[in-house]
């Protein structure tokens, strides 16, 4: 198949699953064009079979906000008809779900089917505002194939959308030949004590991940066991951290180690995972940490109960509940039995239902099927 991957190419998870679905693809035998308004950062392979076309802004004094929409569908104008594509795929609703609808009649000779996968904050933040429910709406229903993350958004959607929209679940993958635990005690020795545990927290730091509780969540930990507090990322709310960090003399405990490439480093010598978020349609890092044995203290929110086994990979509480996030955390790290079974499986979890190898199939013939319905 010939197949458009449209997302955002920065950090953020939707970017992730989509160059991670397209990489894989090519590895496939399919030809998988990227487009987006620059080089996704994962798109870090070389492979005869990848394409990337980058969407220019074009600035001109008028415009004191570029149409990127329209650059976009021109752009996947222009590659169906070099290319002659059989398919497009866009990650994320908002614009590139219309953008593609754009591109599909601008091409009215040529059928051109289009899939919308949604991601979360694309329905639950960006799609749920005033200003963009209605095309939010237009652009599902438009859609040739549309597909959740989790059965939570895809519940959601049909609800805040009031649509009868068949979306299909298909969850978020990994590669656990690329995420695995490679113990490396030099490195975990560089941020804790024998006698003490190692948390961490990955994001890009959006009131959503509700840092304070993970500051929280931390602090109660650290007087009963003694411990260190990984932040990796960066983002508006960081600043919350390091404000509740200085207030409370936990200066020299939480490390602030920003933007990372090599998370699996990191997640190998860690021991717990917090993710307290208010939302979290899928929360693929829970998924990445998993796979890297590290078991998961979360909010029982969104679809994170669809990837982590509430008392076997993990620990789900109410959002906000604090305390009952550090009485689960302190019951794993003062218990090593128990610790290692929940490591393992975290990590099968991760392989028997999560991998790249179940999930990719899945979307092959989604496209098939979509493809010889249109
Ligand atoms: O949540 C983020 O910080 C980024 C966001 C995105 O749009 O990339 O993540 C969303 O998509 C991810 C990939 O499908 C999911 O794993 C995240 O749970 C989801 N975020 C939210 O629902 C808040």
């Amino acid at each position: 198949m010939k197949i458009a991957i449209v997302c955002y190419p920065s950090y953020g998870g939707s970017g992730v699953i989509a160059t991670e679905l397209g990489k894989k693809m090519a590895l496939r035998g399919h030809e998988v064009h990227f487009i987006s308004y620059e080089r996704p950062f994962k798109l870090d392979l070389f492979h005869e079979n990848l394409y990337f076309h980058e969407v220019e802004i074009f600035d001109y004094p008028l415009f004191k906000f570029p149409p990127y929409s329209i650059a976009l569908a021109s752009k996947i104008v222009e590659v169906a008809r070099c290319a002659g594509l059989d398919i497009v795929h866009v990650h994320y609703a908002m614009p590139h779900a219309i953008s593609a609808y754009l591109a599909k009649q601008m091409l009215s000779s040529s059928d051109l089917p289009f899939i919308t996968t949604l991601h979360g904050t694309d329905i639950t933040l960006v799609g749920s505002d005033k200003q963009f429910y209605d095309a939010t709406k237009f652009s599902i229903e438009e859609s040739d194939g549309v597909t959740a993350v989790s059965n939570s958004l895809k519940q959601e959607t049909q609800s805040i959308f009031e649509t009868k929209k068949d979306i299909h679940t298909i969850h978020n993958f990994i590669d656990t030949k690329q995420f695995y635990r490679a113990e490396n005690p030099v490195l975990r020795q560089r941020y804790a004590q024998p006698d003490e545990s190692i948390l961490i927290h990955i994001s890009n730091f959006r009131a959503v991940k509700r840092i304070e509780d993970i500051c929280e969540i931390f602090a109660i930990v650290n007087q009963k066991k003694p411990s260190k507090l990984l932040l990796v990322g960066d983002g508006p709310e960081i600043i919350k951290a390091q404000e509740f960090a200085s207030k409370n003399s936990l200066r020299d405990r939480i490390v602030f180690l920003g933007k990372q490439e090599r998370v699996t480093e990191l997640l190998s010598i860690s021991d717990l995972f917090l993710l307290p978020s208010s939302k979290e349609s899928f929360g693929l890092v829970a998924l990445e940490a998993m796979a890297c044995e590290v078991p998961v203290i979360a909010a029982k929110t969104g679809g994170i109960p669809e990837v982590v086994n509430d008392g076997s990979s993990g620990f789900l509480s109410p959002v906000g509940d604090v305390e009952n996030m550090a009485t689960n955390a302190l019951m794993l790290l003062e218990n090593d039995s128990l610790h290692r079974r929940f490591r393992e499986a975290a990590r099968e979890r991760a392989i028997t239902t999560f991998s790249s190898e179940k999930i990719l199939p899945v979307y092959e013939s989604f496209y098939r099927e979509i493809i010889e319905q249109c």
